[in-house]
């Protein structure tokens, strides 16, 4: 094991640090300490070529102006908060209108695009990188003094772990998630329409024009929706059912989840074979395939365009503010925000078609 440290730009005059972390088998994970953003993660695929498997850039300008949120740590709040405003104990906020008339991943200026600390953490069985940020009372509109942490770490088992830790000295909102986009063909050599998907859900959400939950939570039987054996991302892109079309020809949707920390949700790539188990103690998790990722421009040398990545952004069900039945992600005073998710990076079983 080992971690490798460097600049990698600077912002606002304070110089961002990256972070690589390896395994004895060669897996690489690497991060900055501007919005916790994981810029590479480095896997071999059948045939023992490592190659990156997330969508990045290699500067900082990229990430800046970049409104993806490629690898980004995104909060206070993931997912969109309707009309901007909410009500706690009879006091109403308003947050930063970001997206219309509503609030998205936190604001203008969320966990992604502010400068975290980092202290690194290392021993022969895992590397670490802990983040640090207190958002200020009022930050983007939300009340409380905020301390959250966000340790990424990579052991010998090809497992990186996220763990998010937080604590306000007012009731306040946080729901948080990270938001890579997976590409298992290496370098992006291919898209993601014919990566296979299988998640443990018998529900999704569904959603209205501005890709906000209505508080209906629809059976996947039947529908493009249902992973519960392996399906093709392709299904919902070339689907003519009305909510793959609603968030622009694919997927935008959050799954609640059947269970926690037993292989509830896989990615898969046969071609090279490179596979990714996600496992969380989150309610839900967010499948976006990319749809709103624009033609021009390069991506590590790849031209851009839709569907180039799959995000699985683990979290709880966006908006729960505004939908009393969907667990809530209020935090009290005294009360640790507390998540972990797990991704494993493994490739398929050959003896098996
Ligand atoms: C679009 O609707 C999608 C979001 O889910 C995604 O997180 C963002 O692009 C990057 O707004």
């Amino acid at each position: 094991m080992k971690i490798i440290q460097k600049t990698f730009g600077e912002v606002n005059n304070r110089l961002i640090n990256q972070y690589t972390m390896v395994n004895d088998n060669g897996i690489e994970v690497t991060c900055i300490n501007y919005g916790c953003i994981i810029t590479k993660i480095i896997t071999p695929d059948k045939e023992g070529n490592f190659e990156n498997i997330v969508l990045g850039y290699d500067a900082i300008n990229d990430y800046i102006t970049n409104h993806y949120y490629f690898g980004a740590i995104v909060g206070r709040v993931a997912g969109r908060i309707k009309g901007a405003a909410f009500e706690l104990d009879g006091e109403t906020y308003e947050l930063v209108k970001n997206e219309n008339n509503n609030h998205l991943h936190g604001g203008m200026t969320g966990f992604d695009k502010v400068i975290w600390d980092a202290a690194v953490i290392e021993n022969d069985q895992e590397v670490a990188v802990k983040f640090s940020y207190h958002s200020p009372d009022g930050e983007e509109g939300y009340p409380g003094n905020l301390d959250i942490s966000v340790i990424y770490s990579l052991n010998q088992q090809n497992e990186l772990s996220i763990q998010y830790t937080g604590h306000t000295d007012k009731k306040t909102l946080l729901n948080m998630t990270s938001h890579s986009y997976f590409n298992l063909s290496g370098n992006f050599k291919r898209d993601i329409l014919n990566h296979a998907l299988k998640i443990k859900s018998e529900k999704y959400l569904e959603l209205n024009e501005e890709n906000i939950p209505t508080g209906d939570l629809l059976d996947v039987t039947g529908t493009p929706f249902d992973f519960t054996s392996e399906s093709m991302i392709k299904t919902g892109v070339e689907s003519e059912h009305p909510h793959n079309i609603l968030v622009g020809k694919g997927y935008d949707h959050p799954f609640l989840l059947q269970t926690n920390h037993d292989n509830e949700i896989i990615l898969m790539e046969k071609e090279s074979g490179r596979t990714l188990t996600v496992e969380t103690d989150e309610v839900g998790v967010v499948v976006y395939s990319g749809n709103f990722i624009e033609n021009g421009g390069y991506i590590q040398g790849v031209p851009s365009r839709k569907y180039l990545g799959i995000c699985l952004e683990t979290q709880g069900l966006p908006d729960a503010i505004h939908h009393p039945h969907f667990p809530s992600w209020v935090l009290e005073k005294g009360e640790e925000y507390s998540s972990v998710t797990k991704y494993k990076f493994g490739i398929m079983n050959t003896n098996t078609n």
